[in-house]
């Protein structure tokens, strides 16, 4: 019976599809894939693959870059500076938890990387697309304190 019951609760868990997003593949400042439509339960593996980089949500618009420590949330993510420099392929793994689109930017050189255009999208919309959120990045003021 609790066996029964144990097995049914994990049942979504190991269902959960795993999917991998490069960061500085080919030693550029980018996600790859930038744009990812995953489910609830669905794990997604940030690995970085060159220099040092983070994968942090931040605001679709507005105060997009840099993303605020912890990310912006809510079920947001920060995975923290994750560094290449020695070779060892940091990775960070984020369980999805809702099925609303979040928005992503790496943290690094104050906010540099975000301009540059180092984006990510997990579900976006019709309204609030990857293009959009790159050029909301890619021209946002850097509002220093
Ligand atoms: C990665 O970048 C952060 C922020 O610039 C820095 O604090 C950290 O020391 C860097 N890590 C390495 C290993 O250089
Ligand atoms: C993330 O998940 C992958 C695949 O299961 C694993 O190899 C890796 O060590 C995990 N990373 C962390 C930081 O737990
Ligand atoms: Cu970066």
């Amino acid at each position: 019976m609790f066996k029964a019951i144990l097995l049914a609760a994990l049942a979504p868990v190991v269902l959960g599809a795993t999917f991998v997003v490069q960061l500085g593949l080919n030693n550029g400042l980018t996600f790859t894939p930038n744009t990812l439509v995953a489910d609830i339960g669905d794990v997604i593996t940030f690995i970085d693959v060159s220099r040092n980089h983070t994968s942090t949500t931040t605001n679709f618009d507005g105060a997009v870059c840099p993303p605020p420590d912890g990310g912006v949330g809510p079920n947001g993510w920060d995975s923290g500076f994750l560094s290449d420099l020695d070779g060892s392929l940091p990775s960070f793994n984020y369980t999805v938890v809702d099925t609303l689109p979040h928005f992503a930017s790496c943290k690094q050189a104050a906010g540099a990387h975000c301009v540059a255009g180092m984006v990510f999208a997990l579900n976006p919309t019709a309204e609030q697309t990857f293009e959009q959120f790159q050029t909301n990045a890619e021209t946002n003021p850097i509002v220093t304190k």
